[in-house]
């Protein structure tokens, strides 16, 4: 009798058993999976973003003539790097984690990095290789031999050709495009820079030419083109369509982030384009954002940039900036006139990224099933954000945009950094959320100073250490049921910060020769020479005369534009003369323009040949807005 209940309990239980891992396995009848919220990305977008930190090399004429923006005339024979290896630079990338390069194909000079067959202002005319090189031919196939995505810059604007500006040009820039996408290999992106149009050699003409940014290139031409031959590529350009700037070139996204834009509204030259760190939360089109920065103040090389190169701090911040903001860092690295990466740029890449694996080495919530105020159904349970597979995620019921996850740690824990994604193939959706941990016996939020709004494809959150044994992440709105597919936690040891081990050249400078500013007040003057870059000297006038009190010989000018988020009255175009007593010009000294400031507001330097003066004029001749002052956080002027 006794036997026969036993087993009738052991069988009994056996089925409740095998029943519940059914119910548990079998997802429920008539729940159906989350239906996509619009927009959402194509997988190709996906794909890419995916690849999150990738390199921009800017490499051409620009770097033998110390340029950020080539006017379109300079000589090809000055293209002679001495030792270009395209291997030192993919093999630099791969040791900093990088996934791709994008290459300066050609800049905005014109000057073509490969040797095309529609035009003769290419590296054919160069000494490197007698003329017989393609460089990027070089960097496609060191990036195949190492296992890393490739893919070029191609400049709209082309201040070399004389046909600029018609539609002769528009044909030109189609052919080379073609000739690009059809003769090395897959490339993952196609970037297009927003400079369009402006002044330029223009085969001699020496003019100014203005183009209707937004038409004149003919886009859908482009992606007819794409779609055909590179169907996986995606095209960068400040409203996309394949992914779109950041609306700044320092490196880093907003902490509210949507990967969308309202269709049609963002185009090369874009006057809102601050608003682009942002995105458009009410957008109907997919297109997410890259944040492109680098190593240097320029995008090209400088000698005395050697000593200015970010370091792994600044670097490790604006990866949480970036990656850590649902966007892509695209990190330019300015290849040296010997055609290589300085060893003080991959010296300080690699610890960046030694850096990065340090701080999100163990990730304290692998395998930690949390507690879900609402499921889906079992098929969509919370073990999917703990399970290391990016395409099994936790899921709401429809008409459920908030919840709560709670991971149970079991004992103390120290933590300060949390990582979230949400499932974009199905579309970004989190409005806002919280973060609380249970510590010393209570919850308590913690504060990552910074908005806890959107999340994306990816954010990383910074907070100061705390102790948890419990992690609580409040879903407090979205645009739908939540789709989460990851959630990790790290705890980055403060001692573990990487120092680099190269040696760091400082350039020395010779101080400024004093001078006083005709018509500037004492207090205001001062901000523009006590070396603090927070202080800017704002002057109510296009015309500066600056006296010496005696005669002096000077060779330079260093201008560097007031550094605030917004900037004030910066200079675009510029004369320098020596001027009579009561300040008229008399001899032109230096002419020219600061390139790419608008973007880029970078320490400016103004060579010349040596003039003896007691009084230089400085004359604005062009700004970059309507401003009616000149903002200046510095200047200077040397021997
Ligand atoms: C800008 C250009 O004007 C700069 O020179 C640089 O190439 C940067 C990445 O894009 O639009």
């Amino acid at each position: 009798m006794k036997k026969n209940k036993l087993t009738f309990w052991l069988l009994f239980s056996v089925c409740l058993l095998i029943g519940e891992s059914v119910i548990a396995s079998a997802p429920e009848k008539g729940i159906l999976p989350v239906q996509p919220l619009l927009p959402v990305p194509e997988k190709k977008q996906v794909d890419w973003q995916k690849m999150e930190t990738y390199a921009f090399v800017h490499f051409g004429l620009n770097t033998f003539n110390n340029q950020e923006w080539g006017y379109g005339d300079a000589d090809p024979k000055i293209f002679d790097p001495s030792n270009l290896d395209c291997e030192q630079w993919v093999q630099t990338f791969v040791k900093s984690g990088m996934t791709g390069v994008i290459l300066t194909a050609k800049h905005h000079d014109g000057f073509c990095l490969w040797p095309t067959q529609y035009t003769d202002y290419s590296i054919k005319q160069s000494p490197w290789k007698e003329g017989k090189g393609d460089l990027v031919r070089e960097l496609a196939d060191a990036c195949k031999k190492y296992g890393i995505k490739f893919a070029v810059y191609l400049s709209p604007w082309d201040r070399h050709q004389a046909f600029y500006g018609t539609p002769e040009y528009v044909e030109y820039f189609h052919n080379q495009l073609a000739e690009l996408m059809t003769n090395y290999g897959e490339v993952f992106e196609v970037w297009f820079d927003g400079a369009n149009g402006g002044d330029g050699w223009y085969g001699g003409a020496k003019d100014t030419r203005s183009i209707d940014r937004k038409n004149y290139y003919d886009y859908p031409r482009v992606y007819r083109l794409l779609d055909e031959v590179q169907p996986q590529a995606i095209v960068f350009s400040d409203g996309g369509p394949g992914c779109r700037w950041v609306g700044n070139e320092n490196g880093y996204a907003g902490a509210t982030n949507w990967s969308f834009l309202r269709k049609g509204e963002v185009y090369p030259g874009y006057a809102n384009y601050r608003e682009l760190q942002y995105g458009h939360a009410d957008g109907n089109q997919w297109v997410a954002a890259e944040c492109d920065v680098s190593i240097r103040p320029g995008w090209f090389y400088h000698p005395n940039e050697d000593d200015r190169v970010k370091t792994v701090e600044h670097l490790t911040d604006l990866y949480y900036k970036s990656v850590g903001r649902n966007a892509t860092l695209l990190l330019n690295f300015p290849v040296d006139r010997t055609g290589r990466i300085h060893p003080i740029d991959s010296t300080r890449a690699v610890t960046w990224h030694q850096q990065l694996v340090s701080e999100l080495k163990t990730n304290v919530l692998k395998g930690i099933v949390p507690q879900a105020t609402n499921s889906r159904s079992s098929e969509w349970s919370p073990a999917n954000v703990s399970d290391d597979n990016y395409d099994t995620y936790w899921a709401t019921a429809d008409g459920v945009t908030s919840a709560t996850l709670t991971f149970n740690l079991k004992r103390p824990t120290l933590l300060n950094r949390l990582l979230m994604q949400e499932y974009i193939p199905l579309g970004q959706r989190v409005k806002a959320f919280s973060i609380e941990a249970y510590s010393n016996g209570q919850w308590q939020t913690v504060n990552v100073g910074e908005e806890t709004t959107t999340i994306g494809y990816k954010r990383i959150l910074r907070f100061p250490t705390i102790e948890a044994s419990q992690l609580r992440i409040n879903f407090i709105d979205a645009r739908g049921p939540l789709t989460i597919n990851n959630i990790e936690a790290y705890y980055a040891a403060p001692d573990k910060k990487i120092e680099p081990k190269e040696r760091t050249t400082v350039v020395a400078r010779t101080p400024s020769i004093p001078y006083q500013m005709r018509g500037v007040n004492q207090a205001e003057a001062q901000k523009a020479t006590d070396n603090d870059p927070t202080t800017t000297c704002l002057i109510k006038n296009k015309k500066i005369v600056f006296d010496f009190k005696q005669s002096e010989t000077v060779s330079m000018l260093t201008y560097l534009p007031d550094q605030e988020e917004y900037p004030t009255g910066l200079i675009s175009s510029y004369e320098l003369y020596t001027a009579s007593k009561n300040g008229k010009p008399e001899k032109l000294i230096a002419k020219g323009e600061f390139s790419n400031i608008k973007n880029n507001p970078i320490a400016q330097e103004v060579h010349f040949a040596p003039v003896t003066a007691r009084y230089l004029l400085l004359k604005a001749t062009r700004m970059v807005a309507d401003d009616t002052r000149i903002g200046i956080a510095e200047w200077s002027f040397r021997k």
